[in-house]
């Protein structure tokens, strides 16, 4: 017996001298000292080669070592827990961090901000305004008089009737603020959130989203217009796209014209989405019309300008195939999430 509790002490010694700073460490104690097969459980195995008279005593010094493994063990658990924590063990630190969502822009913002960009670069200022207008910005000074017929297109929604507060239906109360406040040469491009009187479908809203342009100086010309409008598109959607003009008619511009581009779907073979004519509408534009430059003192005998206006939804609807315009305002993030990436 006496060699045998001298092993003990040895074991004891040893196991105070152990040293675990991570938990496969101390799993290496249990398994060690108090696993089935450890060394607690082969000393105890030694009782029944103890001499009866000394099986109480042995029982006693048994069970002191068990005690002693275990409150061993409890410390280096505790202490190796500490030192994780506390990010002092060995803990690898250049293992890639622990991945969380990041959010993405809403794509008509991604699509904003290309637009914005693109006409920076071509000396552009950003002018915002108002959303709740009255009468003679919205529709007055565009030239789009009381009992004209073209604002059968554009009912809004009216906050007050005389005065006449209303939810603006184009950006275009922006240009005229604009023109209200700075002389030529003027250079902006107007972005916002723009309402109209229309039932809800997949392709029609109550409100949308508009970038409208304006440029006036001397000697602006229509060649301008199309060149500028061009260069657009090709940042826009690439340099192999093709535009053409058609003749439209706008109150608010003399000549006026939308703007097509090559259906980016089928190359322009034809297809569902140009109904089989290779192209797609994509824009309105024209020279300003001489009676809205006088509508803000503008001499339009010296100066002219050209205007254009799209619908970033549109612009949207092109350049990632989105069908649905509700899918815009419905917040389901499993549409949202598909611009994750795009910058
Ligand atoms: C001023 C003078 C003229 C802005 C213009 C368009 C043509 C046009 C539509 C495109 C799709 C509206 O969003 S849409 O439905 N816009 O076709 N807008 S010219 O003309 C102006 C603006 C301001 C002072």
């Amino acid at each position: 017996m006496e060699q045998i509790v001298q092993q003990i002490e040895q074991y004891k010694q040893e196991m105070q001298a152990f040293e675990a700073h991570t938990p496969d460490l101390v799993e290496a104690f249990r398994i060690k000292y108090l696993g089935t097969k450890g060394l607690v459980k082969t000393v105890m195995g030694e009782m029944k080669n103890v001499p009866v008279e000394q099986k109480k005593a042995f029982g006693q010094v048994l069970n002191e070592f068990k005690e002693f493994a275990e409150q061993r063990y409890a410390l280096l658990k505790e202490h190796a827990g500490e030192q994780t924590d506390t990010g002092t063990s060995a803990k690898d630190i250049t293992l890639p961090g622990d991945l969380f969502p990041v959010g993405t822009r809403h794509p008509l913002n991604l699509v904003k901000n290309q637009i914005i960009s693109i006409f920076r670069r071509l000396g552009f200022a950003v002018a915002e305004g108002p959303e709740i207008e009255d009468d003679w910005h919205n529709f007055g000074a565009m030239n789009l008089p009381e009992d004209h017929p073209a604002r059968d297109m554009q009912d809004t929604f009216y906050i007050n009737q005389n005065p006449d507060w209303l939810l603006r239906t184009h950006t275009s109360s922006v240009q005229a603020r604009v023109m209200e406040n700075q002389k030529p040469p003027i250079r902006v491009i107007c972005p916002g959130r723009v309402y109209r009187n229309e039932t809800i479908s997949a392709r029609a809203h109550c409100f949308f989203h508009q970038v409208e342009g304006l440029y006036i100086d001397e000697n602006v010309s229509f060649a301008d217009l199309k060149q500028t409008l061009y260069f657009f598109v090709q940042e826009m959607f690439g340099q192999h796209v093709k535009v053409r003009f058609r003749p439209s008619y706008f109150p608010f511009t003399e000549p006026s014209a939308e703007m097509d581009i090559s259906c980016q779907i089928c190359g322009g073979e034809g297809c569902n989405i140009c109904k089989h004519t290779g192209w797609v509408e994509i824009l309105g534009s024209g020279m300003v019309h001489p009676k809205v430059l006088e509508n803000f003192g503008i001499d339009s005998t010296k100066y002219t300008g050209f205007a254009f206006g799209m619908g970033v939804e549109r612009i949207t609807q092109l350049k990632y195939q989105v069908n649905d315009l509700r899918l815009y305002s419905q917040n389901d993030v499993r549409f949202l999430k598909q611009f994750t990436g795009v910058i």
